[in-house]
């Protein structure tokens, strides 16, 4: 019901074989017709239209947070959470995510540090936070990678006994909630995507989770040029606005998440028990949620597989399935930072390890069971 309609669709016969690793669940674009024609009416196209208003309610109501203000993308999400808190100097992050995590330090003048992760959760190792702190040391950015959550507690009492702000970079971690409820309600600030590749789309987009709206009217304000009203700028902002397109897109998405995600969940099952008996290939556990969002299926090739990963990861090419290697290379090893001391591979040896044998499979609401099926035969 959800899928565009077949008919639009126009299929070259080889991309009709391709498996890709995510494809946006995009509704039907007939419903998609009648928001368009509401700002087409009401010429209202950007700057925190009714749209843009009708998305914050029903993401704080969705996601079960009180404070959300939307953006144009994660990465300008990230670097204006950072800049919201004014924080500087050092910031203790991880090696093993996307090249945006660390480059929104670089954009705002702040040193990353570098801290090895967890072998079972892939998320900052909290036992080796401490140690990286130093009197520079004025936050820590993780990561819940693949949308699994870090140790939040352990963090936050690290961050309590310092005095350090926490910035999560929740990019994957939509939808998912621990016992106390959702995981985006951790740290100082949250940030979330809704790239083209994450479980819930706007095209483009974001959002930070804030604690009070004090905090939000000041994020409100960076990302408008920092404009508090018509005649005060109160910093120098950016334009981090997300346009009215985007949020009607994002209401509609709303409605199908659900729907999305069970097809997620029956993917993820059918992959378990698909490469239950393969040796030497793991796959990587929940880490403590109570609702998983399924946002990417991460294995890793280990030694005793009859390949390396590498060879796999060209096989399924081979075959058509177009796997990444999330996180590989890690931030780490960029140019731009592999300067710097906490890079070094003897700092990191078990995010070296992890990218290493990590492979992402594909895994989106639209992945029919026979192409899982196809991918388990080329790995089996
Ligand atoms: N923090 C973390 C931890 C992140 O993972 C990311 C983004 C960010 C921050 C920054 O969020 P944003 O500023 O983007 O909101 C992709 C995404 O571009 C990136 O958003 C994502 N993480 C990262 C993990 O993956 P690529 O270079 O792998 O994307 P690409 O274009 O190769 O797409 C992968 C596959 O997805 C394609 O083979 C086919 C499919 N696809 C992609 C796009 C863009 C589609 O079917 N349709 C599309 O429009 O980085």
């Amino acid at each position: 019901m959800r899928r565009a309609d077949p008919a639009l669709q126009i299929l070259e016969p080889e991309e009709a074989s391709t498996i890709y690793v995510t494809r946006p669940d995009l509704p039907n674009l007939d419903d998609f017709i009648p928001y368009l024609r509401k700002i087409w009416d009401s010429k209202i196209l950007t700057n925190g239209g009714p749209f843009h208003q009708e998305l914050e309610q029903r993401l704080c109501e969705a996601l079960g947070v009180k404070y959300i203000a939307l953006f144009a993308n994660c990465t300008i999400g990230l670097v204006t959470a950072l800049q919201a808190l004014r924080i500087s100097g050092e910031v203790i992050t991880t090696p093993y995510s996307f090249v945006a995590t660390a480059n929104s330090l670089l954009w705002n003048g702040i040193k990353p540090v570098f801290v090895d992760i967890d072998p079972a959760t892939f998320n900052l190792d909290p036992s080796k936070i401490e140690a990286a702190i130093t009197p520079q040391t004025t936050a820590i950015m993780p990561v819940h990678c693949y949308g699994h959550p870090c140790d939040v507690k352990a963090i936050q009492a690290i961050a309590d006994s310092y005095g350090l702000k926490v910035i999560y970079d929740a990019a994957h971690a939509f939808g998912v909630g621990c016992e106390s409820g959702s995981i985006l309600n951790y740290g100082d600030l949250s940030v979330l995507s809704f790239h083209a590749t994450k479980v819930f789309t706007t095209f483009e987009g974001g959002a930070i989770i804030c604690p009070d709206e004090k905090t939000r009217q000041r994020i409100n304000f960076l990302k408008n040029f920092g404009f508090a009203d018509e005649e005060t700028v109160v910093a120098p902002g950016i334009n981090g606005k997300m346009s009215e397109f985007n949020a009607a897109l994002g209401v509609l998405q709303l409605q199908g998440f659900d729907e999305s995600l069970a097809k997620r969940k029956a993917i993820d099952a059918r992959y378990r028990v698909g490469l239950a008996g393969v040796k030497g290939i793991k796959c990587a556990q929940q880490t403590g949620e109570t609702v998983a969002n399924y946002a990417y299926f991460p294995i890793l090739v280990q030694q005793n597989y009859l390949l390396s990963r590498d060879s796999l990861y060209q096989k399924l090419r081979d075959n058509d399935i177009h796997v990444r290697r999330y996180f590989y290379p890690l931030i780490s090893e960029f140019s731009m930072y592999r300067g710097l001391p906490s890079a070094a591979h003897t700092n990191l040896p078990v995010a070296r390890q992890i990218a290493q044998q990590v492979i992402c499979l594909p895994i989106y609401p639209g992945l029919r069971p026979d192409q899982v099926d196809r991918i388990l035969r080329v790995i089996s």
